[in-house]
């Protein structure tokens, strides 16, 4: 059933405090932690706790969630203070453009200049 945890998924094992990570917010819907890869100084994932592969079945599911996750992409960046000097939020979706864990997750960009177009 859409939003189910899934068995196969990091993230979702991450949610459950299976995996460790290192969390910076928590919500009720959404948790925040900081990517183990980071591309600036800020770089952390925004995900809801349910489970949803991409941001599109995000979108079409739970569209109400899909705005905690903005909100809380926001949120995260005011917490590192980049929210003045500015950030990017940044939803891979599909292959094709990079995503490689598929459940859907937010990537807060920020604490360097970034640039434009991206890779
Ligand atoms: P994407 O390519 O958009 O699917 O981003 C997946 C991100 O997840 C990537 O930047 C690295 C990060 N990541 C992968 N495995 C782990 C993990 O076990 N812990 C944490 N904190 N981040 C992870």
């Amino acid at each position: 059933m859409a939003g189910e945890p899934q068995a196969d998924c990091l993230f979702c094992k991450i949610v459950a405090g299976e995996v460790p990570a290192t969390i910076v917010r928590e919500t009720e819907t959404t948790v925040a932690f900081r990517d183990i890869n980071p591309q600036a100084p800020t770089h952390v994932l925004v995900i809801p706790r349910a489970h949803y592969p991409t941001a599109a079945a995000l979108a079409a599911g739970a569209p109400e969630l899909a705005a905690d996750l903005l909100r809380e992409a926001h949120e995260v960046a005011v917490g590192d203070k980049v929210d003045e000097t500015g950030y990017r939020v940044v939803l891979n979706t599909g292959t094709g453009a990079g995503q490689t864990v598929f459940h859907v997750h937010a990537h807060v960009l920020g604490g360097r200049g970034l640039q434009w177009p991206p890779g």
